[in-house]
């Protein structure tokens, strides 16, 4: 039996698109966490020269089931386009208040950016996906807070989940340009807006100068399964030709 080349790369990319179709990450959908104290505080608080000032604040729950979430943004500068998208980021705030320095969005499941997470399966979303889960910051709310369980964040150290280890919350506009961030701390009292807005930016970014923790990665995982089938598919009709 002989198959042209031609006929070879359709089966290679018809097995790569099914790969890279699926939403699901490489390592899997993110579980429901569990074991979430709701004694256990992380928070961020921030401003920037594009937000007058927001906070994050991260407790567990009564049950232990998931993250409580508690968002707010204020005076985000109307020359930003809108609504806005924020997640929770790889790495802590770079020197200057330096957005770009905080990496790609938490996935420790590899699901990667695109296609866009659908909030209606958000165990499928990445990690940090919160406005992609929860719902972006919407145009024209001046003073805009919302609260949510993400079941997916984790406050133990040694889920993949986890939040507190040197992790960064950023804000964008709708072109995903950073036009905020601030580092997420382990808290007390609970985050809350920034007082000291006379300068831009500070806050956490200049109090937690935590080195840089590489993002965690999931064991394990589903479409690692799928990707060593679809390049099976493509070695089996490869030595076919051969
Ligand atoms: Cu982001």
């Amino acid at each position: 039996m002989h198959l042209s080349t031609s006929t070879v790369l359709a089966v290679a990319v018809t097995a790569a698109t099914t790969a890279t179709a699926q939403v699901t990450g490489a390592k899997g959908n993110a579980p429901v966490t569990t074991g979430n104290s709701d004694t256990i505080l992380y928070e961020t608080s921030f401003s920037s020269s594009n937000v007058e000032s927001g906070y994050l604040n991260f407790t567990g729950t009564s049950d232990g089931v998931g993250v409580l979430v508690t968002a707010c943004f204020k005076g985000i500068n109307a020359s930003q386009p809108g609504p806005y998208p924020y997640h929770i980021h790889d790495f802590v705030v770079g020197p200057n208040e330096n957005c770009t320095a905080t990496g790609g969005h938490l996935d420790p499941y590899m699901r990667m950016d695109l296609p866009a997470c659908d909030s209606a399966a958000p165990e499928t979303c990445q990690v940090g996906d919160l406005s992609g889960k929860h719902g972006k910051v919407p145009v024209g709310v001046d003073d805009y807070c919302t609260s949510y369980v993400d079941n997916y964040l984790s406050l133990d150290p040694s889920n993949v989940g986890f939040i507190g280890n040197s992790r960064s919350i950023v804000i964008h506009n709708v072109n995903l340009t950073r036009i905020g961030c601030g580092n997420i701390v382990q808290g007390s009292t609970g985050g809350m807006y920034p007082t000291n807005t006379t300068t831009p930016g500070g806050n956490n970014v200049t109090t937690y100068p935590t080195p840089t923790v590489a993002p965690p990665i999931a064991s394990g995982g589903a479409t690692s399964l799928r990707a060593s089938m679809a390049l099976g598919v493509i070695l089996a009709v490869g030595s076919l030709v051969l």
